[in-house]
C-alpha cells in the first residue's frame, strides 16, 4: 500500500505544485526589475526574493495538503489512533466525509495529463452510491483465539479499504468463548460495532445419527492418504457448521446480509460503494470472486446426495438455475466446480429459506460431513446453482482478493489503476485453467473483461 499511496501523491502534486510555482517566480522577479531606483540595496532585494519564496512555498504547501488529507491520516496512524480519529470524524457527518473521499480521486485524476482518463462506465451508478443509506448487514468471522493476529491483518485491510467509509458491524462467531485479548484488539480495529457469540454445542458435534467408529475409521484412512485436515475432527465441525448453521446464529438473526471474511485474506483494491446495496439493488442473492475445482477425495458421494435431494424437493429448484455450471452431463455427475466460499457477501434471508435449509437437512442426513470431508464450499455453490436463478449469482470482478494459494486481481488496467490496486494482475487466477471462472460467465453469456486472454 506504501508505495502505491506514494505514486498517487507525487502523480498528484506535480503539476499543481510546479505551475503555481514558475508564475510566481516570474512574478518576483519583474517586479523587481520594473522598480530599481525604489529598491536600491542588494540587502533588501534579497529580503524580498526571502520573502517571496516562503510565500510560494506555504501556498504549494497548503494546496497540496489541503487537497489530500483522507490519505496522509490513515498510514500515519497506529490502528487504534487512526480508529479513534476516523470514528469520531464520520459520526459527525458519514455523507460529507465520504464525499471527501471521493472528491480527491476523481480531481486527481482529471488534472493528470499521463492519467488513463478513467469513465465511470458501470461504476458511475456505484461510487455515486449514497453511504449515509446503511444496509441491514454485517461482516461475519468464525475464528478461534489463537486467529487474532491473522484476522486482525484482514479487518485492518477490509477497514482500510472498504468499511472505513461505511462503518458496517462485525460479528465474531466461535466454539469456545473469546478472550479478552481478541475482543479488545477486534473491536478496536473495525469501524463498526463489534458482537461476539459462542456457538451452541448442537452446531459444533456429532449429530446423533452419525456412527463414530465408521468416522474415525474414515478419519484415519485419510490421514494415511495425507488428504488435507482428513484427519481433522474440528476442520469437520467447521465446516458443517458453515454450511448450515452460521447464519442463524442469534446474532446473526439481526441482519439480512453478510459477508464472510476469514483470517488472513487481503484486499488489494478500494470498494468505493457498497456491495450490500449492490446486491439488493441488482437482486443478488449469493457472489463470489473466486472459482476452482474442489478435490474429489474429500467430496466423492457429495453429488448422490444432491440427486437425492432434487428428487425429493423438485419444488425447490430454481428455474433458471445454474445445473450447467456444476454438472456437464445434465445433472448425472459433479463436475466439482464450486465458487470459494472463504469469500462471499450473500443473503442470510435466501440461506434461512425453507429451500436451503431442507437443500442442507438432507446432506447432513447422509453423514458426508464426517463420513467423507464435505466442504461448505460445495455445499454453498451447490445450493446456489441449484435453488437460485443464475441471475441470482454475482461474480465481483471489481473486489479484488487473495486467500492463499489463490488471487483475484480484477482483469482490466483501468479498473485497477482507478482503485488504486497493488495486486500483480499476472497473479489472476480467473482465467487460468483450473478455475471455472470462464464457465460461469459462458453459462450466463457474460463478456470477459478486455485484456482477459493475456492473463490465462
Ligand atoms: N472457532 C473456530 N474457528 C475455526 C476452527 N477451525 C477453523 N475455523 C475458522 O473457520 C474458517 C476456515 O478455516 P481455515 O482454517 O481458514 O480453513 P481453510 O480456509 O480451508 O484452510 P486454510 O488454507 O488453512 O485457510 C476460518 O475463519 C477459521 O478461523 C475451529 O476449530 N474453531
Ligand atoms: C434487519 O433484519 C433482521 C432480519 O430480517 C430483522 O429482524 C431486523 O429487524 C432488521 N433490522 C433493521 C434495522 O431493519
Ligand atoms: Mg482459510
Amino acid at each position: 500500500m506504501q508505495p502505491h499511496e506514494d505514486d498517487e501523491k507525487s502523480n498528484h502534486n506535480s503539476p499543481e505544485s510546479s505551475s503555481p510555482t514558475l508564475p510566481t517566480h516570474e512574478r518576483v522577479k519583474s517586479k523587481d526589475d520594473t522598480r530599481p531606483a525604489i529598491m536600491a540595496t542588494g540587502n533588501v532585494r534579497y529580503a524580498r526574493y526571502i520573502l517571496f519564496a516562503l510565500f510560494g512555498i506555504i501556498v504549494i504547501y497548503l494546496i497540496s495538503t489541503s487537497s489530500l488529507p483522507t490519505y496522509t491520516e490513515p498510514i500515519r496512524d497506529s490502528a487504534g489512533r487512526y480508529l479513534g480519529k476516523v470514528k469520531g470524524a464520520h459520526e459527525e457527518t458519514p455523507s460529507d466525509t465520504t464525499g471527501d473521499v471521493i472528491k480527491p480521486i476523481t480531481t486527481a485524476l482529471a488534472t493528470e495529463p499521463t492519467s488513463p482518463n478513467p469513465k465511470y462506465d458501470s461504476h458511475d451508478e456505484l461510487t455515486s452510491s449514497d453511504p449515509s443509506e446503511k444496509m441491514n448487514a454485517t461482516f461475519v468471522t468464525l475464528a478461534r483465539n489463537t486467529d487474532i493476529w491473522e484476522i486482525a491483518r484482514s479487518i485492518r485491510q477490509v477497514e482500510d479499504r472498504f468499511n472505513k467509509n461505511y462503518h458496517y458491524d462485525w460479528v465474531f462467531l466461535n466454539d469456545k468463548p473469546f478472550d479478552d485479548t481478541f475482543k479488545k484488539v477486534t473491536s478496536s480495529l473495525v469501524s463498526g460495532k463489534t458482537h461476539y457469540g459462542e456457538i451452541k454445542e448442537e452446531h459444533w458435534s456429532f449429530p446423533s445419527w452419525i456412527d463414530q467408529d465408521k468416522a474415525r475409521k474414515v478419519r484415519e484412512d485419510m490421514a494415511q492418504r495425507k488428504i488435507i485436515y482428513g484427519d481433522s475432527i474440528s476442520y469437520r465441525h467447521m465446516c458443517r457448521f458453515e454450511s448450515g448453521f452460521f447464519f442463524r446464529q442469534p446474532l446473526m438473526l439481526n441482519y439480512e446480509w453478510y459477508w464472510r471474511v476469514e483470517p488472513s485474506v487481503e484486499l488489494f483494491c478500494d470498494v468505493n460503494y457498497d456491495p450490500f446495496k449492490f446486491m439488493r439493488d441488482h437482486k443478488k442473492k449469493y457472489s463470489f470472486v473466486i472459482s476452482l475445482y474442489e478435490y474429489v477425495e474429500t467430496i466423492p458421494t457429495l453429488w448422490d446426495s444432491v440427486k437425492k435431494f432434487m428428487k425429493k424437493h423438485p419444488e425447490h429448484l430454481a428455474k433458471d438455475n445454474s445445473l450447467k455450471f456444476l454438472s456437464d452431463d445434465n445433472g448425472e455427475s459433479y463436475n466439482k466446480c464450486h465458487f470459494w466460499s472463504n469469500f462471499e457477501i450473500g443473503s442470510l434471508e435466501w440461506l434461512r429459506s425453507q429451500a436451503y435449509i431442507d437443500f442442507f437437512e438432507t446432506l447432513d442426513k447422509d453423514g458426508g460431513f464426517f463420513y467423507e470431508r464435505w466442504g461448505d464450499a460445495p455445499v454453498h455453490s451447490i445450493g446456489a446453482g441449484l435453488l437460485l436463478d443464475k441471475s441470482e449469482i454475482h461474480f465481483f470482478n471489481d473486489i479484488a482478493y487473495y486467500h492463499v494459494p489463490f488471487t483475484h486481481c480484477p482483469t482490466g488496467e483501468e479498473t485497477r489503476l482507478k482503485l488504486k490496486c497493488h495486486c500483480n494482475p499476472t497473479n489472476n487466477f480467473d482465467w487460468k485453467s483450473y478455475s471455472c471462472t470462464s464457465r460461469y460467465f459462458e453459462l450466463n453469456k457474460l463478456e470477459k473483461p478486455v485484456g482477459w486472454e493475456k492473463e490465462q
